[in-house]
């Protein structure tokens, strides 16, 4: 565990490495935050959940309003959209800080090598911490999307040209199946209780839904006809001026799309990537099919190794035959509990289970999200309009 524990802490200061305190500084919308700021608050999440209960008192008093994301438990916070203003601490000031409540929880699990309550709070904590990379990754791309320069922030591995792939449909008979986290091993609290769903037959593509896709939608007027858009879609996309996903630009035909590699012309079987859930439903009625729901995608998954395109050397979307990894996939559920569902009491009770309201449920996991984190019972969440993180779709159907 203390093994593990290192390592997941380490790889959010690789991921900080190529970026000077300047990049670290940018909030490029109150959505995004600072890199230092996720730096700071994923060991705020130690300090506050695990020290502190354990009578380990701060080593920066103080910085707790400051780092504190959303517990009201744990009292008033600085607001987010101005997290950007926060010059001081410094960038080395925080990895010290990172570093000596890294040595405080070795401690503590060195002295208490048997408390399960302990190696559980340390488990959400580095799943924390690791929902925080992807955000750090996905926050970067925003900011230096921002910047004419195109900034790069990892330069471009060698990727063989991604080839159109036919979509097979995997049937499904439907009727009474089972959905939600199994043991063993880690879940977040709102991948249960695990519980029954009706289904009625479906059939689900086996891959994501391209580019090219993307563009016979947007060059067939996708953008400009009603009937294929909800109406909070069709307002959004006037009032926003929305004619293609975030990151992608199509100037007299000629398509660019920034990524962490910096600005590069994607092939057209590549997965289409940062698009809203209203563009996802569009897209999918325009393509004769609809987004599935969370249960369909979980029981189609389930069982299934997580061998997809997850964090590697490409932090851009690939092709997959997999459920896991490329990009996250709207589904047509909204984030609700479980059935039996129970925040748990205390500060922790708010990690998840006060968000579930308007928002909607993706599965699967993306390029920028690393490996080992995701698993078919895997909800995360987003609102309708969200286009800053990796998120696309696959299509699925009513069975006839
Ligand atoms: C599940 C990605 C929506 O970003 O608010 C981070 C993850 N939860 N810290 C978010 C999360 C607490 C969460 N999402
Ligand atoms: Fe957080």
């Amino acid at each position: 565990m203390i093994e593990r524990f290192l390592a997941v802490r380490a790889a959010t200061e690789t991921l900080a490495e190529p970026l000077s305190a300047e990049d670290q500084q940018v909030q490029s919308m109150p959505a995004c935050s600072p890199v230092k700021w996720h730096r700071a608050h994923t060991t705020w999440f130690f300090d506050a959940m695990i020290l502190a209960p354990r009578g380990i008192e701060s080593r920066r008093p103080g910085w707790g309003y400051l780092f504190n994301s959303y517990y009201e438990a744990l009292g008033p916070r600085h607001p987010r959209p101005a997290r950007g203003v926060l010059s001081r601490p410094g960038v080395d000031e925080v990895g010290a800080w990172r570093r000596e409540v890294d040595a405080d929880v070795v401690e503590l699990l060195r002295r208490h090598p048997d408390d399960e309550d302990l190696r559980g709070l340390i488990e959400l904590g580095l799943a924390h911490e690791e929902q925080h990379q992807e955000l750090i990754l996905t926050d970067v791309l925003h900011a230096f999307s921002l910047n004419p320069l195109d900034p790069i922030y990892r330069p471009a591995p060698r990727l063989p040209r991604a080839s159109e792939a036919r979509r097979s449909w995997a049937e499904h008979d439907g009727g009474l199946v089972e959905i939600g986290r199994r043991g063993p091993g880690f879940a977040f609290d709102n991948e249960g209780p695990r519980h029954k769903a009706w289904l009625e037959p479906f059939a689900i593509g086996d891959r994501l839904v391209t580019i090219g896709e993307w563009t016979a939608f947007a060059e067939d007027g996708g953008y400009e006809r009603p009937e294929l858009w909800l109406s909070e879609g069709w307002d959004w996309a006037r009032r926003e001026g929305i004619r293609a996903p975030m990151h992608l630009r199509r100037d007299h035909g000629h398509l660019s799309v920034f990524t962490l590699h910096g600005r590069r012309e994607p092939d057209p079987a590549e997965p289409v990537s940062h698009l809203s859930y209203y563009e996802a439903d569009a897209l999918a009625r325009y393509l004769g099919a609809r987004l599935p729901t969370e249960a369909e995608w979980e029981v189609w998954a389930e069982g299934r190794p997580v061998d997809g395109p997850l964090r590697g050397d490409a932090l851009i979307p690939r092709p997959t035959a997999s459920p896991f990894g490329s990009v996250w996939q709207w589904t047509a559920s909204p984030y609700a509990p479980y059935p039996g569902y129970r925040p748990a009491a205390g500060a922790i009770g708010e990690y998840n289970g006060k968000f579930m309201v308007n928002q909607l449920v993706l599965r699967g996991g993306s390029c920028l999200t690393p490996p080992g984190h995701v698993r078919a019972s895997y909800r995360n969440f987003w609102p309708a309009d969200t286009r800053f993180q990796a998120t696309g779709l696959r299509l699925a159907r009513d069975r006839a």
